[in-house]
């Protein structure tokens, strides 16, 4: 059977370089995709084809690149290396692009997921020229039926000025009845409360409005998502999410959270993982997740019984795990709900539902200013992501990191951070393998004793202590204290020596 149900819709079906051939110069346009699923397989690779071709004959083709998250490297990647994103927002994490941005050749926006959808609703970021979205079909009515991402889809459609579809055959048909794509967002001062009292709760549609006066191509695909399979746990991140699983359970048994916690969030990568697979083996049941991205480790704990609904707005599965999910959507869409990343990472839904998130990080300083994007003050690693919006936001806000980078050069406990994403009064918790520092009730010099001591890795903490101490003999004041001649030394001293350590 056809997954194109519509007729205005078959009309428009063509290859995707005659597709492409929609796409000039200048234009915004909005794709579909979030970490490696539901991002648009042919167009992007088809753009460059043009782009490549235009700048081998001297003209100017450049893009902007508005996406829901960081895609696979058949968009971000396949565009990047051409040179034809001049302007990329919200999040990214792909090392073309990385390389592009951090050459000055491509400008970054790092907005926060849960802010770039109303910035294009508000026309602040206009115009959306073109909108290219992956969907599994399109209904008989002409509504698009989601594939395995949300993102800012809702909007992208809404706004832009032509719509390019992407028919992909590889998604499943059962993912229908996972989503819950909400309309009712306005502009204040007419914006209302969304009513989410659960992670579980549902407030709109399953299918995708979509004006067929707008769809200029319609492409066919069977590509599969490219997630890149996770690194298996190893020692490190096995014992952070045990000194974070001892948290909770000791907030449990003194009654400040209850049994089956409240919903969690946990970050991307092989912490996170090694935090599922630990709840996995915990006592803890019953347990919910309001979040980002739904990972293999979640889907284990929904097998196992322990998970009972997990809200995301995208799949962030390794290919065996996706191949799974496209098998057993139908069993799945039980559990899992997938919504616009306006909701999931909505702040009003985050500070309601008492979300516990924990993120991954690249360095704290010893009073918990968190700095989750920039390798040595300058150089951009990936992007904020959704990490503010869950931890300004949370009911309990957790950072993880080892506590070295590079072989041990580093120390991911610095006395100032080089770049500040998460300030003090954000930070609850900071957890290395060492251990865990709960700065909930303490001031700042409390602080710094407690991070040194229980995250420093032990070949740093003397020099941390050192510093503390004589920042507090010379500082102008008391309350935070700084050598400011000395604070970002320690970065200084790695990009002339290689090493943090004097
Ligand atoms: O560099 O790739 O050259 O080896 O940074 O570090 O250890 O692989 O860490 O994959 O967990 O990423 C913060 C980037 C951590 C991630 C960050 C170097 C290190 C390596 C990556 P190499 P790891 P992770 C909402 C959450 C923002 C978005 C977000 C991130 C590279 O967690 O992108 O949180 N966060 N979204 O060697 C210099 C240091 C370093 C360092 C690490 N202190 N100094 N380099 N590196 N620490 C998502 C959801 O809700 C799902």
């Amino acid at each position: 059977m056809s997954r194109i149900q519509h007729e205005k819709f078959r009309s428009k079906v063509m290859s995707a370089d005659e597709a492409a051939t929609f796409i000039e110069h200048g234009d915004n346009v909005g794709f579909s995709g979030f970490t490696g699923a539901g991002y648009p397989k042919l167009i992007p690779g088809a753009l460059a084809t043009r782009i490549r071709a235009a700048h081998e004959e001297g003209k100017d083709f450049q893009i902007g690149c508005w996406t829901g998250a960081s895609t696979a490297p058949e968009l971000d990647a396949t565009l990047a290396e051409v040179d034809g994103i001049s302007y990329r927002m919200p999040y990214q994490s792909d090392p073309v692009m990385r390389s592009k941005i951090n050459a000055g050749l491509s400008d970054y926006n790092d907005i926060h997921l849960s802010h770039s959808g109303p910035l294009v609703r508000a026309e602040v970021l206009a115009p959306l020229d073109v909108a290219v979205i992956e969907v599994a079909g399109i209904n008989a009515d002409g509504e698009g039926i989601p594939s395995s991402s949300v993102g800012n889809n809702v909007i992208y459609l809404e706004k832009a000025s032509k719509i390019i579809l992407e028919v992909n055959s590889w998604q499943s048909l059962d993912l229908l009845g996972m989503h819950d794509l909400y309309y009712g967002f306005a502009l204040p001062p007419d914006r209302r409360e969304v009513d989410i009292l659960a992670p579980g709760d549902r407030v709109g549609q399953t299918t995708y409005r979509i004006d067929a006066s707008k769809v200029v191509a319609v492409v066919e695909t069977d590509l599969p998502d490219r997630n890149s399979p996770f690194k298996p746990a190893d020692a490190i991140s096995e014992a952070i999410a045990q000194h974070y699983l001892d948290f909770l359970a000791n907030e449990v048994k003194h009654d400040r959270l209850p049994k089956n916690l409240l919903p969690l969030q946990s970050g991307v990568g092989n912490v996170a993982n090694a935090v599922l697979a630990g709840l996995q083996a915990g006592p803890f049941s019953d347990l919910t997740s309001y979040t980002e991205v739904i990972q293999d480790g979640m889907v284990d704990l929904i097998d196992s019984g322990k998970l009972t609904v997990a809200s995301a707005t995208a799949f962030s599965l390794s290919p065996e795990y996706a191949e799974r999910m496209n098998d057993e959507a139908k069993k799945y869409r039980k559990n899992i709900i997938l919504r616009p990343q306006e909701l999931s990472n909505h702040p009003e839904m985050i500070r309601r539902l008492g979300v516990l998130a924990c993120n991954g990080m690249i360095e704290a300083d010893i009073y918990g200013n968190v700095n989750s994007t920039h390798i040595m003050g300058s150089r951009l690693q990936n992007g904020i992501g959704g990490s503010a919006d869950f931890t300004r936001n949370a009911y309990i806000s957790a950072f993880v990191t080892p506590s070295v980078a590079k072989g041990g050069a580093i120390s991911a406990i610095v006395p100032m951070v080089s770049h500040h994403d998460h300030t003090e009064h954000d930070v609850q918790v900071l957890i290395t393998e060492q251990g865990l520092a709960d700065l909930r009730t303490l001031a700042p010099r409390k602080r710094a004793k407690l991070i040194i001591e229980n995250c420093a890795h032990p070949d740093y903490r003397p020099a941390l202590l050192d510093y503390f101490e004589r920042a507090q003999k010379t500082a102008n004041g008391q309350h935070t204290p700084h050598n400011l001649g000395e604070a970002l030394s320690w970065h200084v001293r790695f990009l002339a020596d290689g090493t943090m350590k004097s």
